[in-house]
């Protein structure tokens, strides 16, 4: 790691470009650019398949995937959900004119806490929205029950959760087909990518049918527009790409894998620092590496996130601000501080360090030693010193 050259929290994993190039020889030969192309429909059908689940339907990026799910099950009034996330969970629940309801979350997860649902449920809550936080699983048994008692739809935002998955009866499934619908994110920061791009999954091929109409202005055929769609279609582009990345997708991983076990035993048993733990019945993307800083560490969160930007380190603070804090949602009463503690305390103290596959181990070992030396800085006087006794020795 040069000096002069700052580490980012990630950094996009991309395929050799010559093997690209034979992908997009074919685009330029068919010139098929968009519109449910050869390798849109290629891509789907391998996600499929790598994933284990039915029906996948490809966006151009994740909020409008959220958006448009939130259409496809015409989801109105209040939809139950996180404030920590990143603000696009809550913003596709205002570009559809539903109210967000934000209820605090879990300590160990930092996903939705089941046992905060019920209370926030009125007679105008249709939906719930949780995410599954850094790829960590929600608890979809206890939430699926809430929405069996109380008639409610569930969407997943599972923007991080690309490949998760969970052991149900002893068999791995993923994590994806819980609930109603998931969606997932492609965009370049993802650790799967396809520049930008998400997908919605569904569990039947009639709702599959819907979203694919919902996402091409609702059209049906040349002539026939069924519903008030938009345009959220995937580029050959971005799926040729994508098809190519899943090639790729189980070593970046691997090696993400190897650094997170790095920077654990880097940092174990520096007081004040915390990993989350990883459940034993789920599989993990390693997608983000989050810390939380406690009392008890040498110097506040912020300290230590400015401390490592100073030596080229662009740790990030995902999730801070929480959404509920942006001023389009901290009029709400749910977003009252008091009433999300777990959420407001994880907010203060997370810090996501840099994780990605061309990591290099040397930077791992010097972000982890810049860490673990953080001390307090020296203040320039004597606290009890006045000015005027300095200047008169
Ligand atoms: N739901 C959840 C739970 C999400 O986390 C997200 C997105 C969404 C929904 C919406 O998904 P999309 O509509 O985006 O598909 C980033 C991403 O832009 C955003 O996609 C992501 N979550 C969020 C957690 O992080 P920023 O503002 O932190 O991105 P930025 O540009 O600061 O990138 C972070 C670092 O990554 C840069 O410092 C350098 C590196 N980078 C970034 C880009 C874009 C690169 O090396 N190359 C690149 O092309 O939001």
């Amino acid at each position: 790691m040069s000096a002069h050259q700052p580490i980012y929290v990630t950094q996009p994993d991309l395929p050799p470009l010559e093997e690209f190039l034979p992908y997009l020889q074919q685009i330029w030969d068919s010139r098929v650019l968009t519109n449910s192309g050869p390798f849109h429909q290629r891509f789907e059908a391998a996600l499929c398949e790598h994933l284990g689940v039915k029906h996948v339907s490809l966006f151009t990026n994740a909020t409008i995937a959220l958006v448009t799910a939130l259409q496809s099950l015409r989801i109105t009034g209040e939809v139950i959900t996180t404030p920590y996330s990143f603000v696009a969970t809550a913003h596709s629940l205002l570009w559809n004119g539903i109210k967000p309801v934000f209820v605090d979350i879990d300590p160990v997860t930092l996903n939705l806490d089941p046992a905060q649902i019920e209370a926030a449920i009125t007679p105008q809550t249709t939906a719930i929205l949780p995410v599954h936080c850094y790829g960590t699983p929600c608890d979809v048994q206890a939430i699926q029950r809430i929405a069996d008692d109380y008639n409610l739809k569930v969407i997943y935002d599972a923007a991080h959760a690309f490949g998760v998955q969970r052991q149900e009866d002893g068999e791995w499934h993923s994590v994806l087909n819980h609930g109603d619908l998931s969606v997932l994110s492609f965009h370049a920061t993802k650790v799967f990518n396809t520049f930008e791009g998400g997908a919605i999954i569904s569990p039947d091929a009639k709702t599959k049918q819907r979203i694919d109409h919902l996402k091409n202005f609702g059209f049906v055929n040349e002539t026939t527009v069924v519903a008030t769609g938009i345009n959220g279609k995937m580029s050959e582009f971005n799926a040729a790409l994508g098809l190519l990345q899943l090639q790729h997708i189980a070593k970046a991983v691997a090696r993400r894998q190897a650094i997170e076990t790095r920077y654990r035993s880097l940092l174990a048993g520096v007081p004040g620092l915390r990993f989350l733990e990883r459940p034993s019945t789920a599989t993990a993307n390693h997608s983000y590496l989050p810390v939380l800083v406690g009392p008890e560490f040498a110097v506040s969160r912020d300290a230590l996130y400015q401390r490592l930007r100073e030596r080229g380190v662009m740790a990030r603070r995902y999730f801070y601000p929480l959404i509920s804090d942006f001023p389009m949602y901290r009029g709400l009463s749910s977003a009252h501080p008091a009433g999300l503690p777990v959420a407001r305390q994880a907010s203060a103290q997370v810090l996501c360090l840099p994780i990605y596959p061309a990591l290099e181990d040397a930077d791992v070992q010097r972000i982890a030693e810049l860490i673990r030396s953080a001390r307090p800085e020296a203040s320039f006087l004597p606290a009890a010193a006045p000015v005027t006794t300095l200047l008169a020795a």
